[in-house]
């Protein structure tokens, strides 16, 4: 059973793609004894550059790399897809209406999922981390009926690896030494960065911080904000890290989280804590055997359950917007 790896990568021209595609051919994301043949899908205008960036990659050499196919078909780029990167999105043009940027998402993840349902590999596991991530995600998912739920996923890890790198500088603890942090909610501002059951060096976390002002404060605001915060400093938005956080996702889907630890993955909700089912909503949760399971059991501060109802409304307005455009 050990093939090559079936990835597609949409938008692959872009920063994103650029920035993960050759650290997924060097092994980076599957592990390095599997071969990898990657799909690369973009809009018919990228299509050339996308080919610029599988030159690219056939100069690399990489062992693993068995072969790359650049495409605008979605039937060539989700044929037989073990893993499936949904980077490209329609970004947010000035002056644009949310409900238009949510149509047209909602238009191309639709596509996306019915052709990943149609094409793709029965047990394809999906990462959606184009924005809006979580509703794109519940979108693909909603069109492809045939495929496990579960199996789409949005990226929450960048905003979870996020938050272990503000504790690791204000600490001076490496990011390898910092457990169990959770993100809550949607992939916006409305995010919930959570440390009340995280441990830095075995201490839980605000016992060695003692600043709750700081943490319930300016940490937070400083991950849910980040975003922003890399667009004014590098006039570009975040690429490396969002590659980085997508390849650490689909790692430890396939390879499994560190025991003692969780991440912070969004998949469809099953009702946990609360969370309406079928919003895509981050989540501690803990990978073994190519499965997720759901941290079900913690609690939650009077704090920490007040911010997620705000988050829980956000996703709603999301998910209530794109039904009233009538496309799920
Ligand atoms: P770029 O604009 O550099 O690249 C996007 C690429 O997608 C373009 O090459 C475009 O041609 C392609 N594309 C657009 N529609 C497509 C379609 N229907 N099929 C195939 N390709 C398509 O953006 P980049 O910086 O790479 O960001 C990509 C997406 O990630 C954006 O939606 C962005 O908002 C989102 N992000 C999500 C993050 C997360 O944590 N979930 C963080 C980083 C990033 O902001």
């Amino acid at each position: 059973p050990f093939g090559p790896i079936r990835v597609t990568v949409t938008g692959a021209a872009g920063n994103i793609g650029y920035a993960a595609l050759f650290r997924i051919a060097a092994g980076a994301m599957l592990g390095r004894e599997r071969s990898v043949d990657l799909r690369l899908l973009e809009v018919p205008q990228a299509v050339d550059a996308a080919e610029g960036t599988a030159m690219e990659l056939a100069d690399g050499a990489f062992p693993l790399l068995r072969n790359i196919t650049v495409t605008d078909s979605l039937e060539t780029a989700f044929d037989g897809c073990d893993v499936a990167l949904l980077i490209g999105a329609m970004p947010r043009k000035q002056g644009m209406h949310r409900s238009d940027l949510l149509a047209a998402n909602a238009e191309i993840f639709t596509a996306q999922g019915r052709a990943i349902g149609e094409h793709a590999d029965e047990n394809v596991r999906v990462l959606v981390v184009g924005n809006p991530a979580n509703t794109n995600a519940a979108i693909a998912r909603a069109a492809a009926p045939d495929i496990r739920g579960d199996n789409f996923h949005a990226m929450m890890r960048l905003d979870h690896n996020r938050a272990i790198g503000q504790l690791s500088s204000r600490t001076g603890v490496s990011a390898d030494k910092i457990a169990r942090v959770t993100v809550w909610g949607n992939h916006s501002n409305t995010q919930v960065p959570d440390v009340d059951h995280a441990f830095i060096e075995g201490v839980p976390a605000r016992e060695r911080i003692q600043d709750d002002a700081w943490l319930d404060g300016e940490f937070a605001s400083t991950v849910a904000n980040r975003g922003a915060e890399i667009i004014k400093a590098r006039g570009a938005s975040s690429a490396a890290s969002a590659a980085n956080a997508a390849i650490d996702h689909v790692r430890n889907w396939v390879l499994g989280t560190p025991a003692d630890d969780w991440v912070t993955i969004a998949r469809p909700s099953h009702g946990e804590y609360g969370v309406p089912e079928g919003l895509v909503f981050g989540m501690p949760a803990r990978s073994r055997d190519g499965d997720w399971h759901v941290v079900s059991d913690l609690e939650r501060s009077e704090r920490v359950l007040r911010l997620t109802e705000a988050t829980i409304a956000d996703l709603e307005g999301e998910r209530d917007a794109v039904r009233a455009l009538g496309i799920t």
